[in-house]
């Protein structure tokens, strides 16, 4: 039984009326316990931009992550794990909150967090949890203030910055600029960075284990600020991949003999701060690039083997729930494109391994599409509470325990327009386990339809192949049903703030032309309209 229940929660629950009046974010439910459930820690690990393929156990060509494949092959990997929106905070607060964007309403990286929301820690800290944050939390543009839910905290103000002092940043003759760091904020009190961030916040997460008293459970989060750009190895690993094999993807412009019907805002992407052309609105070489990216995902393999050491050390790796993921993707030239936000996989795709050999059988995987919006309900399960019901996931616990359980045929993806980021539209998009459909909100352009089993780099859009034309209308509508049974038809739209990266190269690729098949003369549309009303009224 739940006897003392968070008053924080108390407050929220006592003023649903009020709340439900001023924003439309859900209040916080008292919990049900499930009976004969163990409380289980729990740790999770989560990186930064971690896009689904850059891990041992997808058998990478060069990259070597031995830790996060002991994870891997001491529980179960979830090969189809997507975010709902692929951007830090909107995926952070998606994880943490168990809701879509539409519904937590953190739609960007610099808007303030809506009051009223409940972090999933806060069921566990009146569970008889302890809890910890250590690392990025970001939501809410600078916010580094300990949050509702943690006992311990540990964090910084913004993206962070992956060294503080001068030293690291010109890591033999590769000069990466950071930011300035703020320090951290420990339990409200200024802190110093003084080294390799990745290290640190895995000191900082040793140090909170080590120094646990009495027999609570515990739930750690740590949350990395690696592996997110501008990628930066700790000196141990620079130059690591230096000399390994990396090809940038063929794109629309490029290769067009590859690509069938793309939509026009990708190839116009391409020359953008998130295009291959203008990446970063510098000459960018991606190949090195993505080297770097391989050797600062080896620091947080590095941390994920020193934590699973102290766990196993101290007896607690059987039975504690270590969940390891990624908040959301990146694209390293797929499509002309980088960084994330779009629906494609790199961008939505992410590693996703839980390991618990008390309680989910080793060595397996699943391909059911799970979600940063199951990641609450189902740690909630582990830990022996039954989610809220206003949780727009569900717990996937039993797919790792291979029971039987009633689940999603498509998720829904949703990205909202920035005025920051004006090259990527409203994006509304199902995946399934074969297909998926996107939908463009508010630009004059195609729709997407692609079969992933023949065509896992989407580059045949068959969202005007005659054959397709039923599975498209099927999935609108999925997608529709979808939107109105989680309250999602009102879009989200948040103030302009922050910096607006709308240029181009200048001497660069121009505009480009509409799809073809969007050209017709009136002879050719003569009867068209009046042919398709009538067809389905039959
Ligand atoms: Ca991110």
């Amino acid at each position: 039984m739940v006897t003392q229940f968070h008053s924080r929660s108390i407050a929220l629950g006592a003023c649903l009326l009020v709340l439900s009046m001023v924003c439309s974010v859900p209040a916080a439910q008292k919990l049900r316990r499930i009976p004969g459930a163990k409380q289980r820690n729990i740790l999770v690990i989560l990186t930064d931009d971690h896009r689904w393929d850059t891990v041992g156990y997808m058998n990478h060509p060069f990259l070597k992550t031995p830790n996060i494949d002991r994870l891997a092959k001491g529980g179960i990997i979830m090969d189809n794990a997507f975010v709902t929106t692929s951007l830090c905070s909107p995926s952070r607060a998606s994880i943490l909150t168990g809701l879509y964007a539409h519904n937590h309403r953190v739609v960007d990286n610099y808007n303030p967090i809506p009051e009223g929301l409940t972090w999933f820690p806060e069921y566990l800290q009146d569970a008889g949890y302890e809890t910890a944050f250590v690392g990025k939390w970001h939501m809410g543009g600078d916010v580094d203030d300990p949050q509702p839910g943690f006992d311990h905290w540990i964090s910084f103000k913004g993206q962070g910055v992956y060294w503080p002092f001068e030293e690291g940043l010109d890591v033999k003759g590769r000069y990466v600029p950071q930011a300035v760091s703020t320090g951290y904020n420990i339990n409200g009190k200024k802190v110093d960075q003084k080294d390799y961030i990745t290290d640190e916040l895995t000191d900082f997460a040793l140090d909170w284990l080590e120094g646990r008293k009495g027999k609570k459970p515990f739930m750690l989060y740590l949350s990395h600020k690696a592996v997110h750009a501008d990628f930066l190895p700790p000196n141990r690993l620079a130059y690591k991949y230096d000399e390994a094999e990396f090809e940038i993807p063929p794109s629309p412009a490029t290769h067009p003999e590859l690509f069938h019907e793309p939509p026009m805002w990708v190839q116009n992407q391409r020359n953008s701060r998130h295009g291959t052309e203008f990446a970063y609105y510098e000459d960018l070489d991606i190949a090195k690039y993505y080297r770097r990216y391989c050797e600062t995902v080896v620091s947080v393999d590095e941390s994920t083997g020193r934590l699973m050491d102290f766990l196993e050390k101290t007896g607690q790796l059987e039975d504690t729930v270590i969940l390891y993921m990624g908040d959301n993707g990146f694209l390293f030239g797929e499509h002309g494109l980088i960084d994330k936000r779009n629906a494609y996989e790199e961008s939505i795709r992410v590693p996703m391994v839980l390991h618990c050999p008390d309680l989910i059988p080793a060595g397996h995987r699943s391909t059911r599409v799970v979600a940063n919006i199951d990641v609450a309900p189902t740690l909630l399960e582990a830990a022996g509470l039954a989610a809220p019901s206003y949780m727009d996931g569900k717990s996937f616990l039993g797919i790792t325990q291979g029971r039987d359980i009633a689940w999603r045929d498509y998720l829904l993806y949703e990205y909202y327009w920035e005025r920051n980021y004006p090259h990527t539209p409203t994006t509304h998009a199902v995946r399934g386990e074969r297909y998926k459909y996107i939908r463009y909100h508010g630009v004059w352009d195609l729709a997407e339809l692609y079969d992933l089993e023949k065509d896992p780099k989407e580059r045949n859009n068959l969202v005007n192949d005659p054959s397709q034309a039923e599975r498209v209308e099927k999935l609108n509508k999925r997608l529709f049903e979808l939107l109105e049974e989680s309250n999602g038809m009102d879009l989200p739209l948040a103030k302009d703030r922050g910096n607006q990266f709308l240029h181009r190269k200048k001497g660069g690729t121009k505009a480009a032309p509409f799809p073809g098949s969007f050209y017709k003369s009136a002879e050719e549309l003569q009867g068209v309209f009046q042919k398709k009303d009538a067809e389905k009224k039959k």
